[in-house]
């Protein structure tokens, strides 16, 4: 199917407003440097919102870590002197516009965030870099903690920035879920989570419809960079296959430019059940890509090529939640 709203099935749906059509847009960043505020960069993400009401779209998603600079490219010795690049609780303070706004606007939103917690147990301090998933009607649908957590651990300052997020973030325990909200399913994933297809097809069991990426991605990869030169193939080519062989959409949404000195990956999309990108960002600055979803869509692969109960075999697949190689 083209688009929904090319065909005279899809007009008539739109107009009889059976269909579950949702105009998404990606809501894509340029840098956000360390000396910008919360404030300034909120008012960057409720002019992007409003950008997307006034084309109609009921559900806006930001990248990763959208509030601030992407820090884990620098080391701290003392991990407390990076706390306040975490949120304790969201809505606060300074994120209470962007709810306000969107809330008066009818529009839902998927935040990207480094989020901070005290866990009562022990006291200790627990790290997750996250995505919120907000409602049309404010509501928060819920909060996903990123899976796979790429980069190093500790200080390498042979590399010309650092990528700490095993240093500044754990590990979810949570794994991936999916929601009902905006009329279908939805999940979420964040940035290296795409990379892998386990990602996919975790959602995709749970019958998901559109999953929500954000992503922060450097253009120079230390380890090898040789990959340096496939960035957007790469990044394109996870995305395509996952939203294709688990029938649903993907939007991938990136904070790119150079930040701080750093190149960084623009190149947001959405992509379709047939893995078709249906939208792509042009800059690598602050842009709103927007796309009709019919949700429909996906049951075109879900009920027929990837009819997972028909065709799936698990009881051959005796490796993929194996424990790693290594492991005791
Ligand atoms: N970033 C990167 C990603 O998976 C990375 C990690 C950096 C991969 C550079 C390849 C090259 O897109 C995050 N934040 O996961």
């Amino acid at each position: 199917m083209p688009g929904a709203g090319t065909t005279a099935v899809g007009a008539c749906a739109r107009l009889c407003d059976m269909s579950r059509i949702v105009r998404v847009g990606a809501a894509q960043l340029g840098p956000i440097e360390r000396h910008h505020s919360r404030e300034e960069v909120v008012a960057r993400l409720v002019s992007l919102l409003q950008a997307a009401a006034d084309d109609g779209c009921r559900l806006v998603v930001y990248p990763e870590l959208a509030l601030t600079t992407f820090f884990p490219r620098w080391f701290v010795d003392d991990i407390a002197t990076a706390d306040h690049w975490y949120e304790t609780h969201m809505p606060n303070e300074a994120t209470q516009p962007l709810f306000d706004e969107a809330q008066r606007l009818g529009i839902g939103f998927c935040l990207g965030y480094a989020l901070l917690e005290h866990d009562p147990v022990g006291d200790a301090i627990r790290r997750w870099n996250v995505q919120t998933l907000v409602e049309r009607d404010g509501s928060i649908v819920g909060t996903f903690k990123k899976v796979h957590i790429p980069g190093h651990e500790g200080h390498e300052p042979d590399r010309p920035f650092q990528h700490l997020e095993r240093y500044y973030f754990e590990p979810s325990p949570e794994g991936f879920h999916v929601w009902d909200a905006f009329g279908g399913r939805v999940g979420m994933m964040i940035c290296n989570d795409r990379r892998w297809p386990e990602s996919y097809r975790e959602m995709g069991m749970q019958g998901v419809e559109m999953i929500l990426c954000g992503y922060n991605t450097p253009l120079h990869y230390a380890p090898d960079p040789s990959q340096d030169p496939l960035q957007g193939f790469h990044n394109a080519l996870v995305m395509q296959s996952g939203a294709y062989q688990n029938g649903t959409f993907v939007i991938g949404v990136a904070k790119g430019g150079t930040e701080e000195g750093v190149p960084s990956l623009a190149e947001s999309s959405i992509i379709a059940p047939s893995g078709e990108i249906l939208a792509s960002a042009t800059t690598d600055g602050d842009e709103l890509i927007t796309a009709d979803c019919d949700l429909d869509w996906c049951r075109q692969y879900k009920n027929t090529l990837f009819d997972m109960d028909r065709y799936r075999r698990p009881e051959v697949y005796t490796r993929l939640s194996a424990p790693p190689r290594n492991a005791p």
